[in-house]
């Protein structure tokens, strides 16, 4: 791990972080307008104000010593109409972004969308409209024109997967079965166009996906959970990163979607575009591992559980998520699984050999500051420490693994639990309605991160 070359990193999103969320001509993504069913919660609106403060996080993350920094630009700010006409506005704020960042030798990493599809594009069908798919590709041309020139690096579409299987927690409504798969059709054919001008638009450019990948366990030996994580593993994991690395339908999610009655409307000209544009590198978010069983009949899904990565999730006929038992738990009832995460990495190097970098990886905790603006997040060390020696065991197994972006680079407002679910390695001052000072406070991670990326990595193997 410590060569020159590798990522030390962070990451975060731009609605999550940004707030000004109708400022320099932007308009109204998903996440704007979606429903929330808790309302004391913090919204988008002003987030942690980072579209004001970006110059003082990133100079605050250029002290931590990374040389990388995840960052998503929204369609909504470049193309506020979703189709149409090119907001300069928008253009120039993330020139001014980006050129920062360049300035402090941090790398910019970009994903082009993150769970923020404009508004009137999803009244208008969303990701089941095909026009949605043609939308994209001119979007992403235009980040790859007026950016491609500094940034050598881009990521698609954030965690696809996620945000079908948890739609209402993610993107405030309800996919039908049929439509979430179509869906999932139209997103892949969507980053294979998004591949494709990348590579031609930015000749040493290089892109991947960037999905939640965890690997799948059968709740027992029973060979029905055998199966069960079979399926879970392809619906969850294998789908996706077949489609964008292989350019195929993963077969068992192919008998799966025949056994639940879907119909994936696939046009003729898709072919050439799916199988001619392949990935260079895949982005990898993993926080926990998932297990599952097969359930039984009249069994219903685990009650009160807010995970939205791995117990959360049933089928009938197919699989349904347990608690598994020899894995402890954070605050917010993911379960904590590094070992999990050297499985995955082994898994995934298995099936498509490519430089992987963990794009998404953290401990969402509840942190308290002290009186005299310190964060003693000695839980979230002790996470990323060990999944920081997860990751140089894989890399010791023969993983390429290129670069580790932590979630979050500073504190921001989590998907559906607010402000209250912290990842960041530099605290920021609010709380779900009052947004207080908005100051910035360096946690005790952020100087053990430091440290840890002045050594090249954990030295204690
Ligand atoms: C991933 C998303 C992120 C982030 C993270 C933590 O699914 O890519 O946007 O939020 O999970 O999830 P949460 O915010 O629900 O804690």
């Amino acid at each position: 791990m410590a060569n020159s070359t590798f990522l030390w990193g962070a990451s975060l999103s731009a609605h999550q972080t940004e707030g000004a969320y109708q400022e320099d001509g932007k308009s109204l993504s998903v996440q704007d307008t979606r429903a929330r069913k808790n309302h004391d919660i913090a919204d988008f609106t002003v987030a942690v104000d980072h579209y004001h403060h970006y110059r003082e996080d990133i100079a605050l993350l250029a002290k931590m010593g990374i040389n990388a920094l995840r960052i998503s630009i929204p369609w909504t700010r470049i193309i506020p109409a979703g189709t149409g006409p090119v907001n300069d506005r928008g253009i120039a704020h993330y020139n001014a972004v980006i050129d920062t960042m360049l300035a402090h030798h941090i790398e910019p990493i970009i994903t082009t969308y993150h769970f923020d599809l404009p508004d009137n594009l999803q009244q208008a069908g969303g990701w089941n409209n095909r026009a949605t798919i043609s939308a994209y590709e001119a979007y992403v041309r235009v980040l790859f024109s007026h950016f491609g020139d500094r940034v050598k690096k881009w990521l698609t579409i954030n965690e696809p997967n996620i945000m079908l299987l948890a739609d209402e927690k993610i993107v405030g409504f309800h996919y039908t079965h049929q439509e979430r798969y179509q869906a999932f059709y139209n997103l892949m054919v969507a980053e294979k166009s998004a591949i494709q001008a990348c590579h031609e638009i930015i000749p040493d450019g290089q892109i991947g996906p960037v999905p939640n990948i965890s690997y799948v366990y059968p709740a027992t030996a029973k060979p029905e959970d055998i199966r069960a994580a079979m399926y879970f593993n392809a619906v969850r994991n294998w789908a996706y990163l077949d489609f964008s690395v292989k350019g195929i339908i993963n077969p068992i999610l192919h008998d799966y979607l025949h056994k639940t009655g879907v119909e994936l409307a696939i046009l003729p000209e898709d072919h050439a575009l799916v199988t001619q544009n392949f990935p260079d590198f895949l982005g990898i978010n993993y926080y926990t591992s998932a297990t599952v069983e097969f359930p039984q009949k009249g069994q219903d899904r685990l009650a009160g559980i807010s995970d939205q990565q791995s117990e959360d999730v049933y089928e009938p006929n197919f699989y349904k998520g347990v608690t598994n038992p020899y894995l402890a738990k954070n605050q917010f009832n993911w379960t904590i699984d590094p070992l999990g995460l050297e499985t995955t990495l082994e898994m995934i190097n298995d099936r498509y050999a490519l430089p992987i970098f963990v794009t998404e990886n953290g401990l969402g905790a509840y942190d308290e500051l002290t009186s005299d603006h310190q964060i003693h997040d000695t839980y979230r060390i002790d996470y990323l420490a060990q999944h920081i020696r997860s990751i140089q065991r894989a890399q010791a197994a023969g993983v390429p693994v290129q670069g580790y972006l932590p979630w979050s680079a500073i504190d921001l407002i989590s998907v559906h639990e607010g402000i209250r679910k912290r990842y960041g390695f530099i605290y920021v001052e609010r709380d779900e309605q009052d947004l207080k000072t908005l100051a910035r406070y360096p946690k005790d991670s952020y100087y053990w991160y430091r440290n840890l990326i002045t050594q090249g990595g954990l030295q204690d193997e």
